[in-house]
């Protein structure tokens, strides 16, 4: 049969992104991954006053805000210096990691299993209910997750003034002194999520689900009690059962976390096989886990719409010059590629987990190797790691008296990064000041990881690698095509777009279509 090449524009994702896919009758056999909108963040920054980035960089993305204001305002601790008191990383991780409760649901519901109730589903015995649930607007789960997922998020405006878009963090601490009226509230806010996200999400107290540590444990934990089938995690486990995703979306099997959310000096929070982050910093590949460097870092632009660099920079000397002339050859995306020790890397919940050695997640990945079911799971699972460390240092706040904010020496010249999980994995600031001004800003993205293009060498990036080999049983409804993509929760920023049926693009806003 001969190869054609279709491009699906992919809605409900964060931002503008495009498939490219070579289709061999049902099996695709090659896949680009096109990052469709140019915004240059790194060139607005550059001329500016070095605290502008606080301001600028959460503009970046509606859903991280929270994740680029901690990058930047780590990028300038790093820059001048400056450790960060405890009170003030309890804050700053309480409100970051907050953006990641939120976000871990929102995305799982509103995003990944609202696919559920597509069409290409309708032979599915659960499908019934799937539309009971996750039907968008409409489904229990789905109205549920839009009023707790906005209550929750209360807590960033109590210790950050807004959200999204808030500036509170800046070098040596955050600009917030909570009163203990303020604690409070945000304890009133969380302990209602966790109740929520306990009783309907996950379908057992958090404790009870700590003993789940292996894929038999999980089997049974699920045949256990009808409050397990019940809950959002159990519906997710059945529906998977039959679809088969621990049969899709591969990828690469390197994984990377920059580490997430660092432990004040004093504090009881417990992580997993924590280093002094809540879940390590680490580079895994099949031979097992390494330590993180962050200057085996570098980018590519060879098959991106930019110029002026070489490939293979560091960020710290990296450049964004925007290129795209209609002659520009194999070029194909506005991201670049970025690589850890020249290889494409997964980063993300899965990532995070696995570099952790989580033991239901190492379970899983020695059994079957990454696939969709695995990465959707460690979504749906991260909340339960990250809920009690945020009640801890919630609570330690009021105890404490290390203060929220350490005075530093301004510097004219100098150069810092900041490096984080966001809720979609590893994010990195790197900024340079020359004469008090921002010389040059770069930013990596957890979704430039997910969603490269290809590399110099021809390497093609983690998403594309996913989706080849992959069987479509209806290519007007490349439905397997939608799941591989959503379970890297890839964002590409703000516009989400679907086809009509003269083929063209017009920007709709639209979370029921699919393609
Ligand atoms: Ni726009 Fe983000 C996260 C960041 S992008 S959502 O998480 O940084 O991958």
């Amino acid at each position: 049969m001969s190869k054609i090449t279709r491009t699906i524009p992919i809605n409900r994702v964060e931002g503008d992104l495009e498939l490219r896919v070579e289709m061999d009758g049902d099996t695709v056999t090659n896949a680009w991954s096109v990052g469709a909108m140019y915004r240059g963040f790194e060139n607005i920054m550059r001329g500016r006053g070095p605290l502008d980035g606080l301001v600028i960089t959460p503009r970046v993305c509606g859903i991280c805000s929270t994740s680029h204001l901690k990058a930047a305002a780590k990028a300038l601790d790093n820059l001048y210096c400056v450790e960060v008191p405890d009170n003030a990383l309890r804050i700053r991780n309480t409100t970051l990691g907050t953006e990641k409760l939120q976000n871990d649901v929102r995305h799982s519901i509103l995003l990944f299993m609202c696919d559920f109730v597509n069409p290409a589903h309708a032979s599915h015995p659960l499908y019934k209910e799937a539309i009971d649930r996750y039907e968008p607007l409409k489904g229990r789960a789905a109205v549920e997750t839009i009023s707790e997922t906005s209550k929750l998020v209360e807590i960033i405006s109590i210790l950050g003034g807004q959200w999204p878009h808030s500036s509170f963090m800046i070098p040596g601490g955050v600009a917030s002194n909570p009163s203990s009226g303020d604690i409070v509230q945000c304890q009133i806010l969380l302990s209602r999520y966790r109740k929520w996200y306990e009783e309907h999400v996950l379908g057992c107290d958090i404790e009870q689900w700590a003993d789940v540590n292996t894929e038999s444990d999980l089997n049974r934990w699920l045949a256990k009690d009808p409050s397990h089938q019940a809950s959002d995690l159990g519906f997710f486990l059945r529906f998977s059962e039959l679809t088969k995703f621990d049969t899709i979306g591969k990828g690469v099997d390197n994984y990377l976390s920059f580490g997430s959310l660092e432990m004040p000096k004093e504090t009881a929070a417990a992580g997993i096989n924590s280093d002094g982050m809540l879940l390590p910093a680490g580079f895994s590949t099949p031979d097992g886990v390494s330590a993180f460097e962050q200057n085996r870092i570098t980018e590519d632009i060879a098959y991106s719409w930019l110029s002026g660099g070489q490939d293979g920079l560091h960020p710290s000397v990296g450049v964004t010059i925007p290129y795209a002339t209609g002659n520009e050859g194999d070029r194909y995306s506005w991201a670049k590629a970025p690589r850890y020790d020249g290889k494409p890397v997964e980063t993300g919940p899965l990532a995070e987990l696995i570099v952790a050695k989580h033991p239901l997640i190492l379970d899983l990945i020695q059994a079957k190797g990454p696939n969709v079911f695995v990465r959707q799971l460690a979504r749906m699972i991260r909340p339960a790691v990250l809920l009690p460390a945020i009640e801890t240092w919630l609570r330690e706040i009021t105890a404490s008296n290390s203060g929220f904010i350490r005075e530093y020496e301004q510097k004219a010249d100098g150069e810092g990064y900041g490096l984080i999980e966001a809720p979609r994995g590893a994010l990195g600031h790197w900024v340079k000041i020359k004469d008090r001004k921002i010389a040059s800003y770069q930013i990596i993205t957890p979704t430039a990881w997910n969603a490269s293009p290809r590399d110099a060498k021809g390497n093609r990036g983690v998403m594309e690698e996913a989706i080849i080999g992959t069987r479509v049983k209806d290519v007007k409804n490349p439905i397997e095509i939608g799941h591989i993509v959503r379970s890297f929760d890839p964002c590409l920023v703000c516009t989400v777009h679907a086809v009509n049926p003269t083929g063209q693009s017009p920007p709709v806003t639209c979370c029921s279509s699919l393609f």
